[in-house]
């Protein structure tokens, strides 16, 4: 009886258990053998050598179809047997994220110019998203119509320039950075718009930057990330945070500048706003405005992916649908 049961145990193979199950279970099996025999013994015997015969029967029987069940479990089902020659199950292959790769292309470029990457908080405070920013409290970007409040009086930051003071506020000038990040706005969905996108800024702070300075790193940023004939032109602008400040259209990288669908028939396409970092600014981190310049830019890291790989509706960046991955491998 014990051999039985561990030879049904340690049945390697479908085949194998099925060999024990013959040899004792089956119609010319042990079992069957001791239940013919039963006949020869005496009335009393009978009954408890059946007994026993039985429970025999029936524990080797639930042995074996566990141990049948297991064997099962790792082999395709049906099969009986492992097909170790089997080709393995294509799975498909990702791509990365457009974002994710417009923030490692920006990385790199301002990167060999000696830019660092900073990140900070998606929760903010006031002070650090409006108030160090020069943008006064009864600006309408304040306005809960348009930033999320949080019930504690913090905000979920709505540009990554408050990543920018943090950085002024424990660094001394020189310093050189962008910094990358999700941003927050109440703004209604549509094909270009999202109350969650992705920006980077860039700052610089040093003796006598100009906005020459800008104008040139602008330029290589253009033609690193759109192509080597993109030009980069200045319109006069406004933002609280900077003085003077501009927008900073390019050339358009499909048509050159003729007009065509993607520039809207223009020849430009508005990529970044950008300035001069405020004087209040500086001097609200620290920095004495007497000696120390710079500039900020910030761009929407979503509209330059949009431009660069022909997608015509921000929803795609987040609606998950394998296919538009696939679409980019
Ligand atoms: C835009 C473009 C901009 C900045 C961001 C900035 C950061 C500091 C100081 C001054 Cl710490 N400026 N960032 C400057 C100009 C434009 O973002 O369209 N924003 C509404």
């Amino acid at each position: 009886m014990e051999k039985a049961l561990e030879e049904a145990r340690n049945a390697g193979t479908l085949q194998d258990l099925e060999r024990v199950r013959a040899a004792y279970l089956g119609r010319s099996g042990l079992i069957s053998e001791i239940m013919k025999s039963l006949g020869r013994l005496a009335r009393e015997e009978r009954a408890e050598a059946g007994r026993a015969a039985n429970a025999f029967k029936d524990s080797l029987g639930k042995l074996i179809e566990e141990r049948r069940a297991a064997l099962q479990a790792g082999m395709p089902a049906g099969s009986g047997f492992f097909d170790y020659t089997l080709p393995g199950r294509w799975r498909g292959l990702g791509s990365k994220h457009p974002v994710s790769a417009v923030i490692e292309e920006a990385a790199r470029i301002f990167g060999k110019l000696g830019f660092t990457v900073a990140e900070g908080p998606d929760v903010e405070t006031a002070y650090h998203n409006f108030e160090a920013l020069n943008t006064p409290s009864h600006h309408p970007s304040l306005s809960p119509s348009d930033t999320f409040w949080l019930d504690t009086g913090e905000l979920l930051r709505t540009q990554t320039s408050p990543v920018q003071i943090r950085v002024m506020e424990s660094r001394k000038p020189p310093v050189r950075v962008i910094t990358p990040g999700r941003c927050y706005r109440r703004d209604t969905t549509d094909a270009t718009h999202s109350a969650n996108f992705h920006q980077i800024e860039g700052l610089y702070v040093d003796q006598k930057v100009s906005l020459a300075d800008l104008k040139g790193v602008m330029a290589y940023f253009a033609r690193e990330m759109m192509g080597p004939k993109v030009a980069v032109r200045f319109r006069p602008h406004f933002f609280p945070f900077t003085e003077p400040s501009v927008e900073c259209d390019f050339s358009c990288h499909i048509c050159g500048g003729s007009g065509c669908r993607v520039c809207k028939n223009s020849g430009w396409i508005e990529i970044a706003g950008a300035g001069m970092v405020d004087p209040r600014v500086l001097r609200t981190v620290g920095y004495d405005p007497e000696i120390w310049s710079g500039y900020a830019f910030g761009m929407g890291i979503e509209r330059i992916a949009m431009i660069r790989f022909g997608i015509k509706d921000i929803r795609m960046f987040y609606e998950n649908d394998i296919r538009f991955l696939e679409s980019l491998a």
